[in-house]
């Protein structure tokens, strides 16, 4: 028995073997599912986003603040997921954005078939962008493929500069990194310029915006990557 965390595999290492293969099949049977979420959604051109940090680096307020200025043009869709509650999909619904709450009830990271199930349904089986906001955890989220077209990882200044070194997985995953509530760095002891440079040493150029939802700075330049992602998905040419 581990003394640590009370586990039966400490000093054996068959059960722990054994774990590691079930992992493996658990994770090749998610990927699948997902290969096929995105075949689905690359045929009616919709975009998926994949939102992953820590608890609550600001994810629910930043889709709260930039989603209603381009929901009148475009048909969006949020899945909230969550441990438990279902806060966030209420927080989303007083501003009329179509939001439907996933709990996992204990899982540290939504799945693909999760996903897959939601998808069948309205409004998610018309919509333009798809917008995930995975359960809060650095770690977990960034193994489980959702069929997304893109993982943005977000990292508030209240966190400290040294994670994406410290929690490599989700920042050599992402196609974005977001650094929020840069209201707060008069307050906090936090390098933007060394956030940015351990990111990058994990994932050379990873594209970052700093933004915060307080004073909605780089708020705009979140909405522009996001409309720019939806172009290339829809195969659009680029004059930016
Ligand atoms: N100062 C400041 N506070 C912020 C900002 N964005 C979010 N917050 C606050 O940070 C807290 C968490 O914000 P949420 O948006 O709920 O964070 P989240 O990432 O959705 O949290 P989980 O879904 O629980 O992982 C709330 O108290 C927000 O008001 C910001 O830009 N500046
Ligand atoms: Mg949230």
């Amino acid at each position: 028995m581990c003394e640590e965390c009370g586990c039966e595999n400490a000093n054996n290492s068959q059960p722990v073997k054994r774990e590691i293969i079930i992992e493996e099949n658990v994770l090749a049977k998610n990927d699948n599912i997902a290969a096929g979420i995105r075949d689905e959604l690359a045929a009616r051109k919709a975009l998926m986003i994949n939102m992953l940090s820590s608890p609550g680096s600001g994810k629910t307020t930043l889709l709260e603040k930039s989603l209603p200025k381009i929901m009148n043009e475009y048909s969006l869709a949020v899945i909230e997921g969550d441990v438990q509650t279902r806060y966030d999909a209420e927080r989303l619904r007083k501003l009329n954005i179509p939001v439907s709450q996933l709990n996992t009830g204990g899982a540290c990271h939504l799945d693909a078939q999760s996903v897959k199930n939601m998808l069948a349904n309205k409004p998610f089986d018309s919509s333009d962008i798809i917008i995930i906001e995975n359960v809060g955890n650095l770690v977990c989220p960034s193994a489980f493929d959702l069929g997304e077209d893109a993982k943005v990882v977000s990292i508030s200044v209240t966190e400290g500069d040294d994670k994406p070194e410290k929690y490599p997985a989700a920042f050599a995953s992402a196609s974005l990194m977001l650094i929020t509530k840069t209201d707060l760095l008069p307050y906090v002891q936090f390098d933007v310029e060394r956030c940015k440079e351990g990111a990058w040493q994990i994932h050379p150029g990873l594209p970052v915006i700093t933004l915060s939802s307080v004073t909605g700075e780089g708020v705009d330049e979140w909405i522009k990557w996001l409309l720019h992602a939806l172009d290339h998905k829809k195969g659009h040419t680029h004059t930016h």
